[in-house]
């Protein structure tokens, strides 16, 4: 039976990457912060199966310690400050766990009597890309798109941070042989992303909307004219509007997929003989604003622009416009494929949602 770490497993990539390990047999060791609130809930559905073990990547002994006694056959780094926007606000925090951390594993994994029998996953990012591209001359005009031969230009210290780490795979690979291979993974959401990133956001807004909205018909429902409501209250009941949708920038272009997909590429890399790094992306573009055009549509709402204010707070000092990656090698050599479209992975999103507030409703928690 094979043995994997996974540095990250609290997080939406680390808990699916988690529940394909064990339904493929494996021992999975998850490394987890203390914390003062818990943060086991992505995998609570798990807990049982695996074994948790308290760790900080940025902690160096914390790292060699797990990594001499558990004895893994494959280490899976998804740990990071993985929100670019925070990025800005916490470079110093951000660089030590999102670099610091990963030279952390491969000194231990360098130093490692095994090292010759473990193999590691580094997740790079897309937004290492940041405002570069490659151009192609297609039969209807210019394409962009980035791939594992498009140059780096990152845009936030976030994006700085996984170029380091990114860049120390490949010179321990290189310079150790290290089996350190790197995911250049474009977005990809579901119904487990944090709730800050912005297609959750819009879909947990939405949920929450739909569930205020339907709330209000029952209250009106309640009393059939406004005199009811005088009548026992001395005034008509007008609910509090419900506060609008806070966004930035809606024009900025993403690759979205769905994480699910997305986490059997990890594996698929690790399987392979020789380290490598790959693009894993869908090949499709769409925008923040055709997000929120997909995700209303999905609760019936056609013109969202009254429900949406731009709030400066949002913006980024520094933006990445346009992502399209194109997965090519993956599927080549790995026969990696994704399932989610753009347009299930928000109706997914929304779907979850609307059902999660829900539940929520006192009446449905008999509170
Ligand atoms: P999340 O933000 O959901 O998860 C990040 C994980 O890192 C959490 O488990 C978090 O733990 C953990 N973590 C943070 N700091 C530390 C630390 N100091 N020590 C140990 N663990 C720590 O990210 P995702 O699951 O979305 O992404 C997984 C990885 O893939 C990240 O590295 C991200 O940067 C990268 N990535 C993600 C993409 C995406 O679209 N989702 C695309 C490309 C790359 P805790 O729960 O305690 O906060
Ligand atoms: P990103 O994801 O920065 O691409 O990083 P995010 O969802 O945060 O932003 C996507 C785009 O939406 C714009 N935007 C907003 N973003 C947020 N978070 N909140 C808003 O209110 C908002 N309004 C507009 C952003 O400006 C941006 O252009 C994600 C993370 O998972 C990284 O860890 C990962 O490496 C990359 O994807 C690939």
């Amino acid at each position: 039976m094979k043995k994997a770490i996974i540095f990250g497993i609290t997080g939406q990539d680390g808990s699916y990457l988690a529940e394909l390990l064990v339904n493929k047999g494996y021992d999975v060791v998850g490394i987890t912060r203390r914390v003062s609130v818990p943060t086991l809930n992505r995998i609570s559905h798990i807990l049982p199966k695996i074994k948790i073990v308290e760790g900080d990547i940025t902690d160096a002994f914390s790292v060699s310690n797990v990594i001499r006694e558990e004895e893994p056959d494959e280490i899976y780094n998804l740990a990071a400050q993985s929100h670019v926007g925070t990025s800005f606000n916490q470079p110093s925090l951000t660089w030590d766990v999102t670099a610091g951390g990963v030279l952390n594993i491969l000194e231990a994994i360098r130093y490692s009597s095994r090292k010759d029998d473990i193999k590691f996953y580094q997740a790079s990012s897309s937004e290492m890309f940041g405002k570069n591209f490659t151009v192609i001359n297609g039969r209807y005009g210019d394409v962009k798109y980035q791939d594992e031969n498009t140059n780096f230009v990152p845009q936030s210290p976030y994006a700085i941070a996984k170029l380091a780490a990114h860049h120390l795979v490949r010179n321990y690979r290189e310079g150790y042989g290290v089996h350190g291979s790197c995911g250049i993974l474009f977005n990809h959401e579901s119904e487990r992303r944090g709730e800050h990133f912005v297609t959750r956001k819009i879909t947990k807004w939405i949920g929450e909307f739909v569930e205020w909205s339907s709330d209000s018909e029952v209250d009106n429902a309640r009393y059939e004219n406004e005199n009811d409501m005088v009548r026992i209250y001395g005034r008509p009941l007008n609910k509090p509007e419900f506060p609008k949708l806070r966004l930035g920038n809606l024009d900025a272009k993403r690759d979205w997929g769905h994480a699910e997909d997305y986490v059997n590429a990890m594996w698929l890399m690790l399987q392979e003989e020789t380290p490598d790094d790959y693009v894993i992306a869908t090949g499709e573009t769409y925008s923040v604003r055709d997000f929120l055009d997909v995700a209303f549509a999905r609760v019936g709402i056609d013109d969202w622009s009254n429900l949406v204010v731009i709030d400066p707070e949002f913006y980024r000092p520094a933006e990445v416009d346009y992502l399209l990656g194109i997965p090519k090698k993956a599927e080549k050599q790995l026969r990696w494929q994704r399932y989610v479209s753009f347009k299930d992975l928000a109706n997914r999103m929304v779907d979850n949602d609307v059902k999660e507030a829900g539940l929520q409703r006192p009446s449905l928690q008999g509170v």
